[in-house]
């Protein structure tokens, strides 16, 4: 074989080797770099065919010399090609894949302290009640005064208090203690006959353990009209007891004391051999109604404050109401509607 059927046939060689090692990359551009250099670079083995052409007979270089400008351009353009079909298939924003399964997209939920507050608002709402809202900053009259609790009275150590700096005209400003201040609120804005649900957020100065936090949702519960009695706040509570928990579930009401009504007395739930008090409620006291300018020898009523973290534990099993608060998804995301 004579030197330039030599370098004819190293051409052939390098194209289908050079060709079938850049058809083996698909993503690494360090690899794509390397080929280039290797083939095509300044030192590359193309160059190394270039400077054998030097050797060879003038009249052969017309004919290897194309030749290898040939293969120049095909590997040149092969590269080329080669690169944009992978950063294509690599681009992310402008490929689309229609083969891939879906992406699964994680939805939101409700969170349990909303989802028990609708649910006994609802049972409230099949009973005819309402459902209002009221403010979190409350006056030491709404939250306190109105409700029979005068300042010197020693209930009021009950609903340990947080203050606000701020006064408006001499009136003591705080972060409510229970909802019960929406019970004068209502009256003051309404005439017998009333059947309202409040929920809403309350808040107490005091240390938290399982069962108590400092800030805590209530729902309050107002009925007024003529004759009513307390067999019938019994009756709505039982209701919304057998509503909430279901018809074997066992309720307990036992006398208990609150300066804004007369009787008063707490429900509790039978729980694992446990009696748990999930509410305080009685009679609109006297002194209330007159207070907000009812006749309480025309009209009576029944007021009740549920505590819905406690009810959705005892429904669900939840041990220590910090859960609650402390956002942990793997607590939150267990509470599907
Ligand atoms: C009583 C009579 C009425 O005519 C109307 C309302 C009431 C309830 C009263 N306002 C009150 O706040 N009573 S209470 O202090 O016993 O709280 C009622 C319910 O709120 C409790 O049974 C409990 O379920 C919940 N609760 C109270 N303190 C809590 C709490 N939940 C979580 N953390 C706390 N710190």
């Amino acid at each position: 074989m004579t030197n330039t059927e030599s370098i004819l046939s190293e051409i052939d060689e390098l194209k289908q080797i050079a060709l079938s090692d850049l058809d083996k990359l698909h993503a690494d551009d360090d690899q794509l770099e390397n080929w280039r250099i290797s083939y095509l670079g300044r030192n590359g083995k193309l160059s190394s065919l270039m400077k054998i052409l030097a050797t060879i007979p003038n009249d052969d270089k017309r004919l290897v010399g194309p030749k290898i400008n040939d293969l120049k351009d095909q590997l040149n353009k092969t590269f080329v090609d080669h690169k944009n079909n992978i950063n294509k298939i690599e681009d992310k924003s402008g490929y689309f894949d229609n083969s891939l399964p879906g992406l699964n997209l994680s939805s939101g939920n409700y969170h349990p302290t909303t989802l028990i507050i609708r649910e006994i608002c609802q049972a409230f709402g099949s009973m005819g009640f309402e459902i209002l809202e009221g403010k979190e900053i409350e006056t030491e009259k709404y939250n306190f005064d109105l409700l029979n609790i005068p300042s010197d009275h020693p209930a009021r150590d009950q609903w340990d208090t947080i203050w606000l700096n701020a006064s408006t005209e001499g009136e003591k400003h705080l972060l409510r203690t229970h909802t019960s201040p929406m019970q004068a609120r209502i009256m003051e804005n309404k005439n017998p006959p009333i059947r309202v649900v409040v929920p809403g957020k309350c808040y107490r100065y005091e240390a938290t353990d399982a069962t108590h936090e400092w800030e805590f949702h209530q729902i309050e519960g107002l009925a007024v009209d003529k004759d009513i009695s307390f067999s019938e706040l019994k009756g709505t509570l039982f209701e919304m007891a057998r509503k909430i928990f279901g018809s074997d579930q066992k309720v307990r009401f036992r006398c208990d004391f609150f300066p804004f009504v007369e009787p008063g007395v707490d429900m509790s739930i039978l729980w694992d051999g446990k009696w748990i008090e999930i509410l305080g409620a009685g009679m609109v006291h006297p002194k209330v109604l007159s207070g907000v300018g009812y006749d309480p020898s025309e009209v009576s009523g029944f007021a009740f404050g549920i505590g819905p973290e406690r009810v959705s534990m005892l429904k669900n099993k939840i041990k220590d109401i910090r859960n609650f608060h402390i956002n942990d998804l793997r607590f939150l995301s267990q509470f599907v509607r």
